[in-house]
């Protein structure tokens, strides 16, 4: 009985440190914002998320500061040219390649947004992942028009 204690000690320990290992992996790049029309509208955010680990890594979740609620969505388009929007749902990213968030598809959307976002604003976002471990990034807010991370 002690001995099988001292065994699932053992295995949740290896187990949160390969998790740690695999947000470790994560790399995220070019975190951009548009400024936000008020509060009355969610604020969005873009990104590009690396893998760069040998094992694939699953996107869950998403918390910022700025908003009650952040959730990954998919933009998509129907017969009739008509956009709409729905949560991605868990992302997995296999190892060596890239989860793109960019206007027209899919993105972080900011919602209940605790005050309205500006030009030129910083504001940190957290990406969580099933492996467990969190990414932590700082989101720089564009103009309202802007279609890149540099515009
Ligand atoms: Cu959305």
């Amino acid at each position: 009985m002690r001995t099988a204690g001292f065994a699932a000690i053992a295995l949740l320990l290896a187990l949160s440190s390969t998790a740690f290992a695999a947000s470790d992996d994560v790399f995220v790049e070019d975190a951009w914002s548009r400024a936000s029309i008020g509060t009355n509208r969610p604020g969005v955010a873009y990104m590009t998320i690396r893998n760069a680990g040998e094992t694939p890594v699953t996107l869950i979740g998403l918390t910022s500061s700025i908003a009650m609620r952040a959730e990954v969505h998919r933009t998509a388009t129907n017969e009739q040219g008509v956009s709409s929007m729905e949560p991605a749902g868990d992302l997995t990213i296999a190892p060596g390649t890239i989860l793109t968030l960019a206007p027209g598809g899919l993105h972080a959307m900011l919602m209940n947004l605790q005050a309205p976002i500006n030009k030129g604003d910083r504001f940190k976002l957290t990406l969580k992942f099933a492996e467990g471990g969190e990414v932590t990034v700082e989101v720089v807010a564009r103009g309202i028009a802007a279609r890149g991370p540099r515009d």
